[in-house]
């Protein structure tokens, strides 16, 4: 009877084998396998937890089935009773929280260097779209839109199961973006409608893309290799179809894929358009011409959108947290003098650049256009004044 009841487990176990020896060995069991420093961090913590986690299971368990066995009451055990031991308690406590901090320290420094962008050898603006990826290489001069290129006929089933579906359903795109292997990779990103997130878990990086705001990351390509991933946040009906790929490539390869890449581009804007759209009414002007307060007010608009409002937007209530609002600002409320100086001279370490080159009358009318629309002191500033207060 016993040997009976023993056959159909074995059996089980026997079936199990074969399949681990042949259909399971086509699965993956782990996670992917990590392509970049942080995901590598990523992976050993998730194991680093694991073990521990596996050790106080069979600790635990194991104490506690031994003492079921060991006192139970068939066994003629009579339970012991007493309360409040102060030496038991401290022990039970304090060991949790060494175990809570032991793991807590290292997951702590991985988080806090995945946020460390800094000293990047590449910077790329990804700005997400509903339902595709633009990558804007700072550097290289480089920018496309990357787009699913799994074909329609593959995802349509309205009429029957479709086309077979590709190797990569779902996980392909016209235009990967391509990096170079062993180079630190900075990633600016930003979406333009809705937020939606940038996720390769082979690099480490799932990381939200908000409109209105730039959140940075960053990766080292350790191996040449493709790696993919999505979009991380529910953005729309076709939140699924935006798939992300990176190409790590080694160095000759990456600078012959710019070249070729910028080859392909459309050709910029010849630079008289560029100066002309950077400073409006820069042409020929009377250096003895009377403003008025209105003048100034329409003319500083001008000189404003071309040269402030990307940064501190339209609107003047900037894009936290790196262009502050001017709107109500001290600057935009305080004196003139130093409201002239902020313009003239920017705000050494931070993003605020000098607009010296600037003429005497933008600088004026830019100055009259803040305060008349952020302040209420909507007094004009005069060319002369600006004359007066560059050194
Ligand atoms: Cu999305």
């Amino acid at each position: 009877m016993f040997l009976k009841l023993l056959r159909a487990p074995a059996a089980l176990a026997t079936l199990l084998l074969a399949f681990a020896g042949g259909a399971l060995a086509d699965y993956q069991i782990d996670i992917l396998p990590p392509a970049s420093p942080m995901a590598q961090e990523a992976y050993d913590l998730h194991f680093g937890v694991l073990i521990v986690c596996v050790v106080i299971f069979f600790i635990v368990f194991g104490a506690m089935f031994w003492s079921i066995l060991k006192h139970r009451r068939s066994a003629g055990a009579k339970a012991a009773q007493f309360h409040e031991n102060t030496t038991i308690e401290i022990i039970w406590t304090v060991i949790p929280l060494v175990v809570l901090v032991a793991m807590a320290w290292p997951a702590t420094k991985t988080m806090l260097s995945m946020k460390d962008a800094a000293n990047a050898d590449i910077t790329i603006k990804v700005t997400a779209y509903q339902w595709r990826w633009e990558y804007d290489y700072q550097q290289d001069g480089v920018r496309f839109f990357s787009n699913l290129s799994t074909p329609r006929d593959q995802i349509d089933e309205r009429e029957g199961a479709g086309k077979p579906k590709g190797e990569n359903y779902l996980l392909e795109v016209d235009r990967p973006m391509v990096v170079p292997v062993g180079k630190k990779v900075r990633l600016l990103i930003t979406s333009n409608d809705v937020i939606h997130g940038w996720y390769v878990p082979q690099l480490g990086i799932n990381q939200y893309g908000i409109p209105g705001f730039i959140k940075d990351a960053w990766f080292t390509g350790t191996k040449a290799g493709t790696f993919r991933g999505q979009c991380s946040q529910i953005c729309g009906k076709e939140h699924g179809y935006m798939p992300i790929v990176v190409e790590v490539k080694g160095e000759a390869d990456y600078a012959k894929w710019v070249q070729e890449t910028k080859a392909k581009m459309p050709p910029p804007p010849p630079p008289q358009q560029v100066a002309a759209a950077a400073a409006p009414a820069a042409a020929a002007e009377d250096p003895n011409k009377k403003w008025t307060a209105e003048e100034l007010k329409a003319k500083g608009e001008q000189v404003y959108a071309a040269n402030c409002a990307s940064c501190h937007q339209a609107t003047g209530k900037g894009l936290a947290p790196a262009f502050p609002p001017l709107d109500g600002s001290k600057i935009a409320t305080g004196a003139k003098g130093a409201h002239i100086a902020m313009v003239l001279n920017g705000k050494p370490g931070t993003a605020m650049a000098p607009f010296k080159h600037l003429s005497d009358s933008d600088v004026a009318a830019v100055v009259t256009y803040e305060r008349t629309a952020w302040s209420n002191k909507a007094d004009a500033v005069m060319p002369a004044e600006v004359k007066a207060a560059r050194k």
